[in-house]
């Protein structure tokens, strides 16, 4: 018979505010561009510094010259990605050519700037097929659109490099809805049981669509989730582009040091839409939200940084901007000069040998498009 004053077997409560209390914020730099922690900051110099100011300024416009171009029915799939540069840019930034990148959805910019041409992004987000024909030397796959499926291909891609004995390391993202897939947690735990050297980064931008990140897991963090895998978990300001930076160096240099994966959630936002599909942020999150976060600002912030140190003004803001546009401009009319891909190139690229009855569809098609 239980007694009415069973001593609890153990103290549940106090287990988990262990586990918690260890997943505080990384900051380096505040919303008013200072320094918060200086024995954090990363060794960058100057120029790398207004490198990585110009890469988050570039991509800014290219997310509003592509939603306009979507809008003008010139682009296909896009999922915009402002507010989310240091996340984004900065973790991209802490790598080599030789790392992999395994992209979701949103993670378009990484990838441009692992070398990806632009036309080439252009084209994938048309469905075109020359979008995902990577070039020889750019160790990126295009994103995936099935939510944490890169997880597990990350942790393949690390386990070959280890194998061959490669000084290099394989990077993916997902998001804080991608955080509750199995694939997820299949993917952090082969890695870590198998050592390798991964980085499995979480931008939690507090939405999956429209379920706040507060309805996705009784998690107080998504960091704190590397615990059950066994490997390090960090919880880093994702709109600081030096705290994203000297997280991910760092677990970078674990990594080739052999000491494993890391699991870095950025805590971010994005100032747009889900994608340019036509979901209306506006009925999930509130403008007090909006505002909150836009304080934040990952560019106002560097600026402000890079300005005190006397490393940024106003003519090197404009050359960039201009530089953007113009390398969008050249871009899509690279995209809009590929010739049209016919289903026989679909067919054709698809299979190193076409079965038989595909090859019947096929002759048919040929005959079709030789009209
Ligand atoms: C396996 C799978 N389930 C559902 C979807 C549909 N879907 C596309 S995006 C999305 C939300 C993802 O949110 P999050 O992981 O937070 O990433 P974010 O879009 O915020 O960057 C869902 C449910 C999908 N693409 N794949
Ligand atoms: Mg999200």
């Amino acid at each position: 018979m239980a007694s009415k004053t069973k001593k609890a077997a153990f103290d549940a409560k106090k287990q988990l505010e262990k586990v918690e209390e260890q997943f505080e914020t990384l900051q380096i730099l505040n919303e008013e561009g200072k320094v918060v922690n200086e024995s954090a900051m990363p060794d960058l110099s100057d120029e790398q510094l207004q490198e990585l100011m110009r890469r988050m300024v570039y991509t800014r416009i290219l997310d509003q010259r592509s939603i306009s171009l979507n809008r003008q029915g010139r682009l296909g799939f896009y999922a915009p990605t402002a507010g989310q540069e240091a996340s984004q840019l900065a973790s991209q930034f802490a790598l080599e050519k030789e790392d992999f990148i395994l992209p979701g959805y949103r993670d378009v910019p990484q990838i441009i700037w692992h070398g990806l041409p632009l036309s080439q992004a252009f084209l994938w987000s048309r469905g075109h097929f020359e979008g995902g024909n990577i070039p020889e030397g750019v160790n990126v796959i295009a994103p995936q659109i099935i939510i944490g499926a890169q997880y597990i291909q990350a942790a393949g891609v690390a386990l070959g490099m280890k194998k061959r004995g490669e000084k290099a390391v394989a990077i993916t993202y997902t998001g804080d809805g991608g955080a509750s897939q199995g694939d997820f947690y299949e993917g952090i735990n082969f890695a870590g049981a198998f050592q390798v050297p991964a980085i499995f980064i979480v931008q939690n931008n507090r939405f999956a669509i429209s379920t706040p990140v507060e309805k996705q897991s009784a998690a107080k963090t998504i960091a704190q989730k590397a615990v059950a895998a066994g490997i390090p978990g960090v919880q880093v300001d994702g709109m600081d582009p030096l705290a994203v930076y000297a997280a991910v160096h760092d677990a970078r240099e674990r990594a080739l040091n052999g000491e494993g994966p890391t699991l870095i959630e950025t805590l971010t936002y994005r100032y747009g839409p889900h994608t340019m599909a036509g979901d209306d942020p506006t009925r999930y999150r509130t403008s007090d939200l909006d505002n909150e976060w836009e304080k934040k600002d990952p560019l106002v912030r560097f600026r402000k940084f890079l300005e005190d140190k006397k490393l940024w003004n106003e003519d090197m803001e404009n050359e960039i901007i201009e530089k953007a546009k113009e390398d969008i401009k050249v871009a899509i009319k690279k995209a809009d000069d590929t010739p049209k891909q016919k289903v026989t190139d679909l067919m054709s690229i698809m299979y190193e040998e076409m079965p038989y009855n595909l090859k019947e569809q096929y002759e048919v098609y040929k005959e079709k498009e030789s009209k």
